[in-house]
This record gives structure tokens, sequence and C-alpha cells, in this order.
């Protein structure tokens, strides 16, 4: 399907700022039109004369005026990102020369175009679907190796396959039903609740595990949540500022120093960790650090990680048991930091190790580096243990596509349900098409005008 957009809209798509280059698009049927009247190549070619998918040097024109020395590219419908003609014009990289050449093309005749337009009309033109055009601002945004692995996994179509996979699979068996339902006398030998049963039980082991890859999908997209806790002055924020390297937060040997959660994102061996250093959790009357240490509560219980700092040079008293027991009760992914490791030791260790394994507990000294390589090693096979193969693995990463597949799942439930109480056939192909369109969701087929906008208006400018 490819609509016909009357306008033609044009953006800069290189990031604001003075450098070397910098690329003004425009896409639309008037793309060349506009290029006419602006864009004089070298030598005597006329813009008409462009080959599709060529570069070629000339300058930009408002009226007489020289603007700048460009090499534009012109490319042709549909070979293009957006299937509509495709102009890019690569100009200096200065901040007011790519604005003047975005004027001269709106005032020729584009229009500026929205955030995420570009990819927004290669999704309604049909190149991509909905869920590949997700991963193209997740590979924008994409922090580490892993997150632009998966997102460019997703962006070549391997989520869209296997939904369309399923759906195919939905599709043959509701057409069965169908047929059995119509013509009853028929006799469709391929169609018994048995193997509806057998059918839709395998669709939906499918689902559920793509349901169960959505959080590490998101962890391995946005970063994992992670909070450090602790009661005050165990050296909290001086575990921050190890993982960050340098000093960011403040560290003062009085309790009760960090009132405002500081939240960074670090990356730690190929993993991003969005790390927020909390408040130290102890009973207090001070109003600000009160505030304060019951925000430290809420993250945590957001968290996907806990990094628990305990004093190794003192004995464990009721804080840390009560945060032990915070941390037990909520089944946090945790890693106990024994600090302070350059002291000697006080901490009985046995005690510990009835709130938690061994091997989530490490011994580092914050002040002086030491441990911290081990820590580092065991954050990374906490959260890669070597069982995910981003290249061999479809994963969700947005919440919008959980919903999608949960609903979807329920309906699965049911059609089981059907099967289990031999309800009349109709109820069967009801769900079943039920899960047909919450998958279609997902490559955006059967959502609304609003759901569509809402995802392109996350999308930069320009692209
Ligand atoms: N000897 C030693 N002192 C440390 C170590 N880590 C932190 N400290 C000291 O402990 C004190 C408290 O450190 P912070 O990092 O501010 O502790 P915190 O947990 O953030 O404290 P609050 O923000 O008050 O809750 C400071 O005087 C640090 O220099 C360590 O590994 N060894
Ligand atoms: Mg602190």
């Amino acid at each position: 399907m490819k609509i016909d957009f009357d306008d033609t809209v044009a953006a800069i798509s290189t990031p604001v700022g003075k450098g070397g280059i910098s690329i003004v698009r425009m896409s639309g049927k008037e793309s060349l039109f506009i290029l006419e009247k602006v864009f004089k190549p070298a030598g005597d070619k006329k813009v008409s004369e462009i080959k599709s998918h060529t570069v070629t040097y000339g300058h930009i024109f408002s009226g007489d005026k020289n603007i700048d020395e460009v090499l534009v590219i012109v490319m042709l419908a549909p070979r293009t990102y957006t299937r509509e003609d495709v102009v890019e014009i690569n100009c200096h990289g200065g901040i007011k020369v790519v604005k003047s050449i975005l004027d001269i093309l709106i005032k020729n005749g584009a229009r500026m175009a929205l955030p995420g337009e570009f990819t927004k009309r290669a999704f309604l033109n049909g190149r991509i679907d909905l869920s590949q055009a997700e991963a193209v601002i997740d590979l924008i945004n994409a922090k580490t190796e892993l997150s632009e692995r998966a997102s460019l996994n997703r962006l070549e179509g391997r989520l869209s396959k296997k939904i369309n996979e399923l759906r195919e699979k939905i599709l043959t068996m509701t057409a069965h039903i169908e047929v059995n339902i119509d013509y009853p006398e028929h006799e469709d030998e391929d169609f018994s609740y048995n193997m509806v049963f057998e059918k839709t039980s395998e669709i939906l082991r499918e689902v559920s595990h793509l349901i169960e890859t959505s959080d590490m999908g998101r962890i391995i997209n946005e970063g994992v949540k992670t909070v450090i806790l602790g009661k005050p002055n165990v050296g909290k924020s001086s575990l921050m500022n190890c993982l960050l390297d340098e000093e960011r937060a403040i560290v003062t040997d009085i309790p009760g120093t960090t009132r405002d959660a500081l939240e960074v994102n670090v990356n730690i061996k190929g993993i991003s960790l969005n790390v927020i250093d909390t408040a130290g959790i102890r009973v207090t009357d001070d109003i600000i650090e009160k505030i304060g240490v019951e925000k430290s509560k809420i993250y945590a219980k957001n968290a996907d990680f806990i990094f628990f700092v305990v004093d190794g040079s003192d004995e464990l008293n009721y804080e840390d048991l009560e945060i032990l027991n915070f941390i037990k009760k909520f089944n946090k992914k945790t890693i106990v930091v024994l600090n302070k490791s350059d002291l000697e030791q006080k901490l009985d260790y046995d005690e510990l190790l009835e709130y938690i394994d061994e091997n989530y507990v490490l011994s580092i000294s914050a002040k002086e580096g030491i441990g911290i390589e081990k820590l580092f090693d065991k954050i990374k096979e906490l959260f890669l243990a070597g069982e995910i193969d981003i290249d061999d693995e479809v994963m969700i990463s947005s919440e919008r596509n959980k919903v999608s597949l949960i609903n979807a799942k329920h309906s699965l439930e049911n059609v089981l349900e059907t099967v289990r109480n031999k309800m009349p056939q109709d109820f069967l192909s009801m769900d079943l098409t039920d899960a047909y369109s919450h998958l279609g969701e997902i490559i955006g087929e059967s959502i609304g005008e609003d759901v569509i906008d809402k995802i392109f208006s996350e999308f930069c400018l320009g692209k």
C-alpha cells in the first residue's frame, strides 16, 4: 500500500550545532520540483537529468544569492526510506547555513516535517511495519552494543516475521473452523477439537515465551533500573562514584549526606545501568531526609536490580536487617556490597548469609577502588549469564507490544477453555480472531491513529 501524501516535507536530519556537514532531507512528490527551484548543479546539468541514487555537486540559491556549496542525493520512489521521492542535501555544518537551506525549501513549497514523519511515511507507505518503526527509535537511542544489535534485529523484521508466522497459524486454524461451522456436512478432516487444542497450545507457548523476553528486552533497550540502598554513611555515594569513575556524588563522613536521589547512566561491561544513589534508609526526624528515605523505598520497589551496601567494618544492625528483609520480600535481584574492606572487618558474615546467597556478596573498598573489577564481572554475570544470544532470540522491548501479547495470550487461553468444555465452535473462532488482531497490533494492524501518532511523536525531528 502506498498513500499519496499531497505535501512534501523537509527537515534537518543531523543534530543541531556546528559540524563538518549537515543534512537537510526532503520527501514527497514535489521534492524534485522544489529542488529544481533552489539547486544549480555544476556544469550545465539540469536537475531533471540527475539519475536516481547518485550524488550531484552544485550550489543552493535563494533567488540570485548563493547560499552554500552542497552535494545533493536524489532518490526516486519507490526505493527510498519513505517510498516517496527523497532528496538529501549535504551542506556545510553551520547552524545558520543549515537553517537557511531549510527555510528556502519551505519558502518554495515544502512543509516542515513533524518529528518522525519520514519514518511514519515509510510505515504508512508499507515499507516497514510498526514494530520496525519502533526499532528505528530504539536504534537511535541505543546506548550499548547489545541494545544496538537487539534493535537492529527488530528493524530487520525478526519480530515481524515471528508475529506473522503466529498469525498465519491462527488464520489457517480459523479457516478450518469456519468451514466446519458453515458446512457441517462437509466434514473437514483437518478439524477437530483435539487439533485446535494442540495448535493453540503451541501458539500459546510461543506467545508466552515472547512475553517472557519483554523484561530482558526492556533492560537491554532502556537499561537496568538500578538502586543503591543502604543505611547512612556506608559508602553508597562512594560506590556511585566508582561506577562512574568520577567524583559526581557528594561524599562526606556525615551520615545523611545524600538527601535527594541522584540518577546517572553507566555502561558496565556492555550493560547499561540507570543507577540511582539514594538517601540512606534510617528512621529520621529531619523532614528533608525523611522525604529522601521514603523516596528510596519507592525507587527500590520499582528497581530491576539493587546494590545493597553494607559497612564491613561495622556490625550489622537493625537498619541493615530491615533492608535485607525488604529485598527478600520483593525478591529483587541484589548484590550485597561489603564496603570498606580496607578497614578491619567486624561484620558477622554468617549472619548475612541467612538472608542472601554467598554468590551475591562481594567485598570492596569504594574509597581505595579495590574489588571494583570483580563487582563489574558479577554484574555482567547476573544479567548476561550466557543464556541470551541476541542474534538467535526474538525479543520485544516496548510496553505496547507486551500489552498486545498479554491480550493475545488471554484470547488463546479462552480457546483452550472452550475446547475443554466442548463449547460451540463459534466461541473458538471468536477468540482466535481476537488473538489474531491483538498480535496484529504489534505490527501496526488494527490500531487507531492516536496510537500511531503517539509512537511517532517520540521520534526526533528529521527522522
Ligand atoms: N575507609 C573507607 N571509607 C569509606 C569507603 N567508602 C566510603 N567511605 C567513607 O565513608 C563516608 C561516607 O561515604 P558516602 O559515600 O558519603 O556514604 P553514603 O552511604 O552515601 O552516605 P549517606 O549519603 O549519608 O547515606 C565517607 O567519609 C567516605 O569517605 C571505603 O571503602 N573505605
Ligand atoms: Mg550518599
